[in-house]
């Protein structure tokens, strides 16, 4: 028995010299120590020895079993060590290497001219108006002069909803709301999303931008919508360029205008980009209708007003030198990154 016993130790200090893993560590001491295992294996026939050799025997069953627990002890404690160190050094940052390339994102050019536009109107004391996109036919139509029969009312240009829910076709709709709620002075932007049922070409998109403008106060005339256009392009397009007014018709305003920018390419000569017109067509506007003035609760015999429609793509696009409106919804960032 005594052999048995020194067998096992030496047995157990070999299998666990070779370990290298705390999994197989645990494995053995259930085998040499655990209550199946293989010294209480021996001590349970410690009942077949004489009187003089059952504590002689005893005592080396308790030797051999503290020396056994001694190794798997200090094997434990080397393979944690080993282990720490391992896991320090994979997981090592050497600082000195050179960091990565962040890619920053900067605004939309839509947004980035939207911004500018909102600085000047702001700089000027206007206030930026927001409004449903979705709308009833009488503030996207009926409150602005234009009856069923009117061609913009086709439903080759307006979404429908329902008979008298439709997708703004302008940003209008917002301004109307705003005058049937603020009395004059009312000095405000209405920049957002319109909707039109045209298909997409380098010019047209069935959903677009645009920044409509409105000035309702006592003796406001046709000098101050000129002045304001005037201020705004010199901000935009440099302090030397020059718009025109051009006679129009709108069924809102009276008298209306088609305001045209100085071509920036021939500065009014005439060249292709203008097509030989010196001038390129740019927004539309005009002094708000009486009867729209009316309708909203203004006395159109105290107060006057006027009102302007500019698309965000149209003046992105001549800001910029984009060429095909497409480029601006598709998000490609070899397009956006040069902005
Ligand atoms: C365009 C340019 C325009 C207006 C919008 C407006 C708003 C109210 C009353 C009168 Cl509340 N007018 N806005 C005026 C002129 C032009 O948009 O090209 N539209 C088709």
């Amino acid at each position: 028995m005594k052999e048995q016993l020194k067998q096992i130790l030496e047995n157990a200090r070999k299998e666990l010299e070779s370990t290298v893993d705390s999994k197989t560590i645990e494995d053995l001491r259930v085998r040499y120590l655990g209550k199946k295992g293989e010294l209480t294996a021996i001590l349970k026939q410690m009942g077949q020895l004489s009187a003089e050799e059952r504590p002689v025997v005893g005592q080396l069953a308790n030797s051999v079993r503290t020396q056994i627990e001694d190794i798997i002890k200090q094997k434990s404690e080397r393979i944690r060590t080993e282990q720490a160190a391992l896991k320090l050094a994979s997981e090592k940052i050497d600082v000195t290497l050179p960091g990565k390339d962040m890619a920053v994102g900067r605004a939309h050019p839509l947004n980035a001219v939207l911004e500018e536009v909102e600085e000047i109107f702001l700089g000027m004391g206007f206030d930026i108006v927001s409004g449903p996109e979705v709308e009833t036919d009488h503030y996207c139509f009926e409150a602005l002069n234009m009856p069923k029969s009117h061609p913009a009312r086709d439903t080759q240009d307006t979404f429908y909803i329902s008979d008298n829910v439709v997708l703004r076709t302008q940003t209008s709709s917002v301004q109307i709301r705003t005058m049937e709620i603020r009395k004059p002075p009312i000095r405000i932007i209405s920049p957002g999303r319109v909707y039109r049922s045209d298909t997409v070409d380098a010019t047209h998109s069935p959903l677009f931008h645009q920044i409509e403008g409105l000035v309702v106060d006592k003796g406001i005339t046709l000098g101050d919508l000129y002045g304001t256009l005037d201020l705004l392009m010199k901000k935009l397009y440099g302090k030397d360029t020059q718009i025109r007014l051009r006679p129009h018709h709108f069924p809102y305003t009276e008298p209306s205008a088609e305001v045209d920018l100085m071509c920036f390419n021939c500065g009014g000569k005439g060249c292709p980009m203008c097509k030989n017109e010196g001038y390129v067509e740019l927004l539309g506007a005009g002094m708000v209708h009486p009867d729209v003035l009316r309708r909203c609760g203004i006395d159109p015999e105290e107060y006057s007003g006027f009102a302007f429609g500019i698309g965000l793509e149209r003046i992105t696009m001549g800001r910029y030198g984009i060429n095909d409106m497409r480029l601006l919804y598709e998000n490609d960032m070899r397009f956006l990154g040069q902005f």
